[in-house]
Parts: C-alpha cells; sequence; structure tokens
C-alpha cells in the first residue's frame, strides 16, 4: 500500500470531502447501490421522487420512517470519527467542509460539526403546506401537524430525483477555493455531486477517492485508493 497523500506539511489549506452512502455502509445502513437501488422492495426511484409521493404517500412515509427508526440501532463508524478529528484539527489551518450525500446523522454524532446534507435529512421534516422545516424524530405516517402553520402536510426533509440539492452556491463556493477535494463512499452515479470532482480539478485543487471499489467517475481523480472506509479513512487522516 503505497503511502497515502499527505495532507499536513503541505501548502494544503481548504479541503472539501464529499461523502456517500458507503462511508455508513460499516455501520450497517444500507447502500443504495448494494440494494441494487432497490430499498425494500421498491426502486429508488419510486419512493425518492416527488412523482412516487404524490402517487403514493403512505408507501413513501412508511419508507422513510422505517428509515429514520434504523437510526437509533446503529452507531457512526471508524471513518465518520476519524473525520470528526481532522475537522477538529483543520480548524486552526483553514477550512473543512463536509459535505454529505447521506441522510444519516452519523457524521453529526462522530462529533463533525457544520456538516452540509445536500440531500437533505431524515431528522428533519418539511411542510409542504408552509415551506417551514423542523427538527423531526417520529413517524410521519401518523401524519402530525406542522408547527409553523399546523397544517399534517409534514414530507421528509430529503431532496428527491428532479429536486434542487441544498446549498448549492456554498459548495460551489467551497469547491473553487479547494486545494484538495476528497470523494469518500459514492457511485458517482447521482448528479450534480458525481460532477463536484471536476469542479474542484478545474479550479487546480488535487483530487483522492477513497471508495470500496473504483467508482463510475474514479478516471476523473488523481489519486484513489479502494477498501473500506473503515480501513482506509482513519488511515489516511491520521
Ligand atoms: C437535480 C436523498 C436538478 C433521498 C438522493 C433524468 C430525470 C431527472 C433527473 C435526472 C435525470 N438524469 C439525471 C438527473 C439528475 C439526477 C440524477 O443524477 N439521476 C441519476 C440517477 C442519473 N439528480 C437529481 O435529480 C438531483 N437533482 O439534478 O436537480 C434541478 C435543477 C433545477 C431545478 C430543480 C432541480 C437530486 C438527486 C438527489 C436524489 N436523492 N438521496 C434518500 O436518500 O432517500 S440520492 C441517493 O442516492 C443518495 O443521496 C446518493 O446521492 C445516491 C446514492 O449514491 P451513493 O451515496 O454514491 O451511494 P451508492 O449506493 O450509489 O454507492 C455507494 C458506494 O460506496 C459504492 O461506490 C460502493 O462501492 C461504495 N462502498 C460500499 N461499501 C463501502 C463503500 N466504500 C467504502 N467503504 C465501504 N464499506
Amino acid at each position: 500500500m503505497t503511502r497515502m497523500p499527505e495532507i499536513r506539511n503541505t501548502t494544503i489549506r481548504n479541503i472539501v470531502i464529499l461523502t456517500g452512502a458507503g462511508i455508513s455502509a460499516e455501520s450497517g445502513i444500507d447502500t443504495f447501490r448494494d440494494a441494487g437501488g432497490l430499498w425494500e422492495q421498491h426502486r429508488v426511484e419510486d419512493v425518492a421522487t416527488p412523482e412516487g409521493f404524490a402517487r403514493d404517500p403512505e408507501l413513501v412515509l412508511r419508507f422513510y420512517d422505517m428509515r429514520r427508526a434504523a437510526l437509533s440501532r446503529v452507531e457512526p463508524n471508524a471513518a465518520h470519527r476519524a473525520l470528526a478529528r481532522l475537522d477538529r484539527e483543520w480548524e486552526g489551518r483553514g477550512s473543512l467542509l463536509i459535505v454529505t450525500q447521506n441522510v444519516d446523522d452519523l457524521h453529526e454524532r462522530a462529533g463533525a460539526t457544520g456538516v452540509l446534507h445536500m440531500h437533505g435529512e431524515l431528522l428533519s421534516a418539511l411542510c409542504a403546506a408552509c415551506d417551514a422545516r423542523e427538527p423531526f424524530t417520529g413517524a410521519m405516517l401518523e401524519r402530525p401537524a406542522c408547527k409553523a402553520c399546523g397544517a399534517p402536510a409534514l414530507r421528509p426533509d430529503v431532496v428527491w430525483f428532479g429536486e434542487m440539492p441544498y446549498q448549492m452556491e456554498r459548495i460551489y463556493g467551497a469547491l473553487a477555493r479547494a486545494d484538495l477535494f476528497v470523494s469518500i463512499g459514492t457511485s458517482g452515479a447521482v448528479y450534480p455531486a458525481a460532477g463536484f470532482v471536476q469542479e474542484a480539478a478545474a479550479h487546480g485543487a488535487r483530487t483522492l477517492e477513497l471508495n470500496l471499489e473504483p467508482s463510475e467517475g474514479s478516471h476523473l481523480f488523481e489519486e484513489h485508493r479502494h477498501g473500506p472506509a473503515g480501513e482506509l479513512v482513519p488511515r489516511w487522516v491520521d
């Protein structure tokens, strides 16, 4: 195993880290891909699209209620914890932004701060009537009332296919300033996240992919290491 690219005694100041389902796999959370794009016998496009929600809201609410409930049964793994260590250490050195495609809270529970959930979060609710967002840990199938407007119109605060991911301006600003872009545990199958490596490289950033196997975008990275995130990420960070 060749040494991981150094990050400390270098000119690297600004780091953007993109994480995907693969970083949570060793915590026991199914990846999109391992389920073959099927979650609980449903095509993800049926349960993760506005059309799917309009067609069968109960099916979608139950799908997310089940995933939300599962969160309390899993723990962050060594990869989440290593990124949290790097997050704390980097405070004095420059900027470090963790952009996650994941809707779980494992980065936060490992101690990372300022995590940007570009596809939303299981533990947040969005009111389809008034657009207010509120922390949410229960079940939406029971049609709880929106705290802001009282309507029984809460939906999962996640970005479905065809919907605009959150904080894209902030992400592109960070990619433009990045000296290093690291992608961890993502298949590079979903846009706009899959295009971030090109955005960062176009602005002169070095690029590194840490993934179980070569992703669809591996050829776009300057360096890659393949293996479980729980082993690769601590080795890269420490
Ligand atoms: C947008 C939240 C524009 C919900 C998710 C045609 C029609 C409509 C849209 C499109 C279209 N063609 C393209 C698009 C765009 C579309 C898209 O990219 N589609 C794909 C299918 C082609 N994208 C969108 O729609 C996005 N929005 O484009 O908006 C717009 C513009 C203006 C105005 C309005 C809108 C929104 C996409 C977000 C969808 N929501 N999630 C939920 O989670 O339930 S996507 C969801 O799947 C995840 O968030 C994640 O992004 C994606 C899964 O990807 P990964 O995280 O990479 O997971 P995956 O399983 O694929 O891979 C896991 C990897 O880990 C593998 O490589 C594996 O090898 C590795 N691994 C496994 N174990 C380990 C490991 N690695 C390390 N260690 C291990 N142990």
